[in-house]
């Protein structure tokens, strides 16, 4: 069976989260496409590296990720870096004619962002941007009930995104909170997620009316580079720095197929946790999910009987999207691991097939214009229409 080569750059909650991936893959999707074989992981650090390499799996460690992309063993580079790091990396893999895999959002904002679809354009190879959750069987069944018109024309997409790890104020500083490490806030780490979801789920968006908030404006600086995501807080009278990007934003939408809709991210909502939902009315019925019940879909159908109208549930198995590869019982469990599984199945496959595949970069560069777009509607406060040919 053919083997691929993956060279990952960083070790930390992403790369688990990967490596995990590229582990269980074939043994979800057997016969695989191919086999991800974890050969090289790069950390900042010898040290660090050689422990996340023991940790995730990997039979090399390196603290040079310039050396790993120019490795003639390597098939994939996937990055799992913070954002300011993803362009130069993704670049060079390109030019290097490896294939590549990045974590969301691609760079910190549009122009950045084209800067690496060029690449890899050029470069012909294939790439993938980690948008997994639209991977979870649930979503995946939505968009087959949509495509089939069982919810007719659609009218209006209401989506959420709200966690709290960062609501508390003790809450390091880490590079999610810095503009220039992560290019926004709550938009480009967790809205860029419901983005994907509207244009998969509907379709273009066209113009967007957003507010922002920066609900923090400064937090406890950080020792160390490593983001614990709120779990470590700095207690007492500790130096603080600037918070220079949004905590929230909230956008009317319009799509080019006439639906309307909201999108709202937020890490300040005390007791959400992964609350990514979307509720979507069409002409014929409507559909709701809720990623913190991720095996559910609910469902209402205009033409159910009129004695029994209303939502129900339907319990993802094998007779959904991926279900010949998943469990073999619905609502046995469909995790954030077996996203991460799909999406690696779906970019091997992809790789060995020469098919393209989705989300790609385009869709990650589609995604930013999008982004630059709410937040320069929330700097001039109205409404903003996107130019035809950038989505
Ligand atoms: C933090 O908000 C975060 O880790 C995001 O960066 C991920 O994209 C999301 O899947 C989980 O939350």
């Amino acid at each position: 069976m053919k083997k691929l080569n993956v060279g990952m750059i960083g070790g930390g909650f992403m790369g688990k989260a990967h490596a995990l991936a590229y582990a269980g893959m074939p043994m979800f999707f057997w016969p695989a496409p191919a086999v991800p074989h974890r050969h090289t992981l790069v950390d900042v650090t010898d040290e660090i590296a050689k422990e996340a390499a023991a940790k995730l799996g990997f039979d090399n460690y390196s603290s040079n990720w310039r050396e790993v992309v120019e490795n003639p063993e390597i098939d994939i580079i996937d990055i799992v870096t913070p954002n300011n790091s993803h362009a130069e990396i993704a670049i060079a893999a390109a030019k290097a004619g490896k294939h590549v895999i990045c974590e969301k959002p691609l760079a910190r904002d549009a122009a950045e962002t084209k800067t690496m679809l060029d690449a890899v354009e050029a470069a012909g190879v294939k790439h993938m941007v980690a948008f997994n959750y639209r991977r979870t069987p649930a979503v995946a069944l939505a968009k087959k009930y949509i495509e089939e018109g069982r919810i007719g024309n659609i009218l209006n997409f209401r989506g959420t995104y709200l966690q709290d790890w960062s609501a508390d104020p003790n809450s390091p500083l880490s590079w999610r909170f810095q503009k220039e490490i992560a290019g926004s806030g709550a938009l480009g780490d967790i809205g860029t997620h419901v983005i994907d979801f509207a244009r998969y789920l509907v379709g273009e968006i066209t113009d967007v009316n957003a507010v922002s908030k920066t609900w923090i404006p400064e937090r406890p600086v950080q020792s160390g580079g490593a983001d614990k995501l709120g779990t470590v807080k700095s207690a007492g009278d500790v130096p603080k720095g600037k918070v220079d990007v949004d905590d929230e934003i909230t956008t009317l939408v319009k799509f080019e197929n006439g639906a309307v809709g909201s999108i709202e991210a937020t890490r300040n909502a005390w007791g959400r946790n992964n609350f990514l939902t979307f509720e979507i009315h069409g002409d014929k019925g409507s559909i709701y999910f809720n990623y913190e019940r991720r095996d559910e879909l609910q469902v209402c159908f205009s033409d159910d009987p009129g004695d029994a109208k209303g939502f129900r549930t339907v319990y993802t198995g094998p007779a959904h999207p991926y279900g010949e590869g998943l469990w073999p019982i619905p609502a046995l469990g469909i995790g954030y691991g077996e996203t991460k599984i799909i999406e690696a199945y779906d970019f091997i496959k992809s790789i060995v097939e020469n098919t393209e595949v989705s989300p790609n970069f385009k869709d990650g560069y589609k995604i930013a214009v999008i982004s630059d777009a709410i937040l320069e509607s929330a700097e001039k406060g109205k409404w903003v229409k996107l130019e035809k040919d950038a989505v």
